[in-house]
């Protein structure tokens, strides 16, 4: 049992799965801490505001972009001093149990990797998933998931080097904690096709930033 679990969980027009993930949050929250605090960067034109107005959640407005929602989130996580504890992420959309939690903060390093077990989730996307992983021939299976606990530590040092605004955001900040020296550990969590809404991962928008990151993790 934690005294102190801050969660950042970004959504973009979440507002068919938001109800839902705070339901199925906040037991597993009980569970796992004393006390926490959840971050939601928001990218909204939709009702997702409305629907956690009725949460105790601090919001942070963010425009589009996966990075620069964790990148706002993560900030707030660490810039609020008297705060202490590692810090959760997962999606919104319940393809991560919040109910798994558990496994992450039992286990002992820095940044605790959730990698998704092998899915029914779409063949291209699979494929996309795989290719992206074997690419970046590192030591995990798993770096675009963004099931993960990050100590206080990790994030202070590693969050202001990090440049992805996109998707790419989830593998650089790994790269870059392993670089660090940082304690990195796996372990393996469902990832069950999101139970509604819409995808917000676009190839297009995500392709110049992936490619930057990539130019990074080789030719540095
Ligand atoms: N604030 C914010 N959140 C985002 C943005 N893009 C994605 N998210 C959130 O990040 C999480 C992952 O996005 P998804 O759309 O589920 O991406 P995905 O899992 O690759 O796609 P699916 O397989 O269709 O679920 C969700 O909780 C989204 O709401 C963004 O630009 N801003
Ligand atoms: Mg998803």
């Amino acid at each position: 049992m934690l005294d102190m679990l801050t969660v950042v969980t970004p959504m973009r027009n979440e507002e068919e799965t938001a109800e839902l993930f705070m339901q199925r949050l906040l037991p597993a929250l009980e569970r796992n801490s004393s006390k926490w605090k959840i971050i939601v960067p928001l990218t909204a034109t939709d009702k997702t505001q409305q629907i956690l107005d009725k949460y105790e959640v601090e919001t942070v407005d963010v425009p589009p972009g996966l990075g620069r929602a964790y990148k706002a989130g993560l900030a707030k996580a660490i810039e609020e001093g008297d705060e202490s504890g590692p810090v959760l992420t997962l999606d919104t959309d319940l393809s991560h149990l919040p109910e798994e939690m558990d496994m992450l903060i039992a286990t002992d390093a820095d940044l605790v990797l959730g990698a998704r077990a092998e899915t029914g989730s779409r063949f291209h996307r699979r494929m996309v998933s795989n290719l992206v992983n074997s690419i970046l021939l590192g030591p995990y299976t798993d770096y675009t998931s963004s099931y993960r606990l990050y100590s206080r530590p990790l994030l202070k040092r590693v969050l202001p080097e990090m440049r992805s605004n996109g998707f790419a955001f989830m593998p650089e900040i790994v790269f870059r904690s392993i670089r660090a020296g940082f304690k990195v550990s796996q372990v393996t969590v469902s990832f069950p096709p999101r139970v509604a809404g819409e995808s917000k991962m676009s190839y297009r928008s995500n392709l110049k930033d992936y490619i930057r990151f990539l130019a990074w993790r080789y030719f540095r």
